[in-house]
């Protein structure tokens, strides 16, 4: 097992991986940006490094600081969390090349899943069932004609480079298509450096599963089950919980055979998702492949009992997955709200400043994994999310009465929060009744 591991993120995530180091025996380095100096994860590891000024580019994006850190502390290995550097397929090589290991896939994994259209293409050759469109990407010369005729209209036009919903374009009529790809190209080619675009059928009010694997390096493949993602803004997840309130027993092993197929084709390690569009009459579809550790692990991880931070670090060390398919069990329900600092009143716009008070909920069934307090100042310069907060229960109704009594419970004052649009979501019949759609926000939460 590594002795010493740099973590390359700050906020929750930082804070959770030091956790899991702690557990496992390892030291830990944080890094930490000059906005940062004040930071729990600086705080809770054992060494912290300073590697640049407040903005990302200049510290938490900066490869050759990172990398320098990790050398200068004698670190053995590089956990990225979620965003930043954790699907830089660069930085994965960076580490290799200096002999420290990148927790993660390999690099050349992480590069193909990070083009779409070349995700999909593999899916395809692997068996795994994608929306109908085209094989792969769509350059210069397109036929109209032909592009409708293989994905059927609607369609949707998609960035290769792009993900997450940035760069998509909805096409409902010939007419629109020929603009709509050249507006995705040149979209895309200025967002990503990269013009190129694929398209395929559009599912109309689809619902977002996912399903999390895990992979060690000598073949085993294990899925843990799925997590319900359809409450989403603008592509930015919401709500998540596990498992999915419509999901029937037969299609949840069809999915996770799946999704176990698809990892094993493009020679998965680590922790990893594959994300699927679930249509109306239950069919579901290869989406996009993220191959990090994801902000909502910890649904799966309160229904299995498996900690996928810790099992992510072993099969890293080059240990054996100590689990098998048959060892996983789904035991309850779990439900994730994310605690963003934003105003949900002002159309989620980011909030920052002092937490002038600062309680958190606690007793049965209930997670907190934040990086605030009272007295925090949120900064400017990040992601917005400060916090996520777990129920667990038995079963749906006790998970849902427990993030409503938790919810109650959670107070911050000092800047605005997404705390009263989660008690409103679960106020809400659509959320209540499981029967919702990632249409969901936009058409019921609109007052
Ligand atoms: C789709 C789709 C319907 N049909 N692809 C949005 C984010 C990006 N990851 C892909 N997205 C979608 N792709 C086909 N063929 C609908 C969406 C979509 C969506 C997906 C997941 C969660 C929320 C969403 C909200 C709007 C659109």
């Amino acid at each position: 097992m590594f002795k010493k591991v740099l973590i390359a993120n700050r906020g929750e995530i930082a804070v959770r991986i030091i956790r899991a180091c702690r557990e496992m025996g390892i030291r830990t380095v944080a890094v930490y940006s000059e906005a940062d100096i004040d930071a729990l994860h600086v705080r809770v590891a054992d060494e912290a490094i300073c590697i640049g000024s407040a903005s990302s580019r200049d510290s938490y994006l900066h490869l050759s600081n990172i990398i320098s850190s990790a050398v200068i502390t004698g670190c053995e290995a590089i956990h990225p969390g979620y965003g930043f550097l954790a699907e830089n397929k660069g930085f994965a090589e960076l580490c290799e090349s200096c002999q420290i290991k990148f927790i993660g896939p390999p690099p050349e994994v992480i590069e193909r899943m990070g083009d779409k259209a070349a995700a999909r293409a593999a899916m395809i050759s692997a068996g795994v069932p994608v929306v109908p469109g085209t094989i792969s990407g769509i350059n210069g010369q397109r036929e109209i004609k032909e592009l409708i005729k293989k994905c059927g209209l609607p369609l949707i036009v998609k960035a290769s480079a792009g993900g997450g919903g940035r760069g998509m374009r909805i096409v409902r009529s010939e007419a629109e298509l020929e603009n709509a790809l050249r507006m995705a190209g040149n979209e895309a080619e200025a967002a990503f450096g990269n013009g190129e675009v694929y398209a395929e059928h559009y599912i109309e009010e689809p619902r977002h599963i996912e399903i999390q694997i895990i992979a060690d390096q000598y073949g085993r493949i294990v899925h843990l089950g799925e997590r319900d993602c359809s409450i989403q803004r603008r592509y930015q997840k919401i709500v998540e919980e596990a498992p999915s309130p419509v999901l029937k027993q037969s299609k949840r092993i069809a999915m996770g055979k799946a999704a176990v197929k698809a990892a094993r084709a493009i020679g998965y390690i680590s922790a990893g998702t594959i994300e699927f569009l679930l249509d109306k009459d239950g069919k579901f579809y290869f989406m996009e492949m993220n191959t990090r550790i994801q902000v909502e692990h910890p649904v799966t991880e309160q229904i299995t009992g498996i900690d996928l931070v810790k099992a992510q670090i072993a099969v890293a060390a080059g240990e054996k997955l100590p689990f098998s398919q048959d060892d996983i069990g789904i035991y309850g329900h779990a439900i994730e709200c994310r605690i963003n600092a934003e105003d949900p009143d002002n159309g989620f716009a980011p909030s920052t400043g002092v937490i002038e008070s600062y309680h958190q909920p606690g007793g049965p069934g209930i997670r907190v994994d934040t990086c605030v307090s009272q007295g925090t100042e949120i900064p400017p310069y990040y992601d917005s999310l400060i916090g996520k907060l777990i129920a667990w229960g038995r079963d749906r109704n006790e998970a849902l009465a427990r993030m409503e009594r938790a919810l109650a419970e959670y107070d911050i004052q000092g800047i605005k929060t997404t705390l009263p649009f989660h008690r409103r979501v679960m106020r809400s019949e659509a959320f209540r009744s499981g029967n919702y759609h990632t249409g969901f926000i936009e058409k019921q939460m609109n007052e």
